[in-house]
């Protein structure tokens, strides 16, 4: 089989075949890999390291001289296998955006010293130079809807991008948002990033009517914190067969209401199409509010003093917040990241089990 469309998008071999097949698929992004994660090896974070819940074939992964980032991708695809479902771990190598990057090559990127991080904005201007980088959120879910044989229905992250604080100064809202709503795809995050301003980044999602559904909670978790009042979910489900059910139901109706646009011929570019499925951080490692928000100050006192603008400011504020909490913050990243990858998974493997989850 030829997954090769051109040489702007490759879908990989063992992705393509997944598709063909109704396999289970989960898309992975490497923003974070390329700019939310230190470059440094582990060794601080023992904790992490020793988790018994991880599998083996995870932990294995943050060996004592991997630097993180490097180790975070591989992480990430070990966790989904383990569940049973494929891995497109998702980024762009010379110009070309890879659905699917080999070990071989998630490595080449984590190693790269000049990285992009790309929104879906960003996909053509960095293959005009045939650069390489990290897709967003955003970025990953354009890619989604570009797989071959058919687009990817789940993807995994950490916190998806939002409102930043600040906002009615100067208007930084996360392309993330309006990827969510314009993509058929169901997107499992911790909520948004706690550095971020939450009330107004649900605020946002309830504009675009991106759905927001909460796994056994009924709070919009805050990434790195567990969900409170006054930030809830839309509606939640007890586990990933329920998630993937819902996820199938909007999937259907959304082909069912096209079929009848067509037949009267209408046309709407309005539906939403995506959904969040929200998932709280691990309770041993996830943080308290108010240490939280101390991190998150000193992060925006720091981010205000290098004078970080657009892309640059998540990167900065999530090293800052690593370093007020003694790097807490980071090892509740990583759990939260491969968290979500396994809940990914088995929410891709119930898809696939569902009556109409296969053409979902
Ligand atoms: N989740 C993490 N760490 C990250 C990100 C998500 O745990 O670094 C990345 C995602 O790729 C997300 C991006 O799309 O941060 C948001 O960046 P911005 O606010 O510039 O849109
Ligand atoms: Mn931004």
């Amino acid at each position: 089989m030829s997954s090769l469309v051109s040489h702007w998008v490759r879908t990989s071999d063992e992705v393509a075949q997944a598709l063909a097949s109704g396999g289970a698929v989960v898309a992975l992004e490497t923003a974070a890999v390329t700019h939310g994660l230190p470059r440094t090896p582990l060794a601080t974070m023992p904790e992490f390291l020793n988790d018994p819940t991880l599998p083996r074939s995870v932990r294995a992964c943050f060996g004592d001289s991997v630097p993180v980032h490097r180790a975070l991708g591989h992480a990430l695809a070990a966790a989904v296998r383990e569940e049973g479902a494929v891995p497109a771990t998702v980024g762009m190598l010379r110009g070309t955006l890879v659905i699917g990057l080999s070990a071989s090559e998630l490595d080449e990127l984590a190693d790269m010293s000049e990285v992009h991080k790309i929104a879906a904005r960003d996909v053509a201007l960095v293959a005009a130079r045939r650069g390489s980088g990290g897709t967003t959120v955003a970025g990953t879910l354009f890619a989604c809807q570009r797989a071959t044989p058919t687009p990817i229905k789940i993807f995994a992250t950490g916190g998806i991008g939002g409102v930043h604080r600040g906002y009615a100064q100067l208007p930084d809202i996360s392309a993330d948002l309006f990827a969510l709503r314009e993509t058929s795809t169901l997107v499992v995050c911790a909520g948004a990033k706690s550095i971020l301003d939450l009330p107004a980044t649900v605020e946002m999602l309830d504009t675009l009517g991106v759905p927001l559904i909460g796994l056994n909670t009924p709070y919009f978790p805050r990434f790195l914190c567990d969900g409170a009042p006054p930030l809830f979910v839309n509606t939640s489900v007890t586990d990933e067969r329920e998630a993937a059910y819902f996820f199938a139901t909007q999937q259907a109706f959304l082909r069912a209401s096209q079929d009848s646009l067509q037949q009267t011929q209408q046309h709407t570019a309005h539906d939403p199409r995506g959904m969040l499925l929200c998932v709280p951080p691990p309770a041993a490692y996830a943080l308290q509010l108010d240490e939280m928000e101390r991190a998150v100050d000193e992060g925006l006192a720091q981010a205000d003093r290098v004078g970080a603008r657009g892309p640059d400011v998540t990167p900065v504020l999530l090293d800052a917040v690593a370093r007020a909490t003694q790097g807490r913050s980071l090892a509740c990243n990583l759990a939260v990241l491969v968290n979500n990858a396994r809940v990914a998974a088995r929410v891709a493997v119930e898809l696939t089990r569902q009556v109409g989850g296969r053409h979902a």
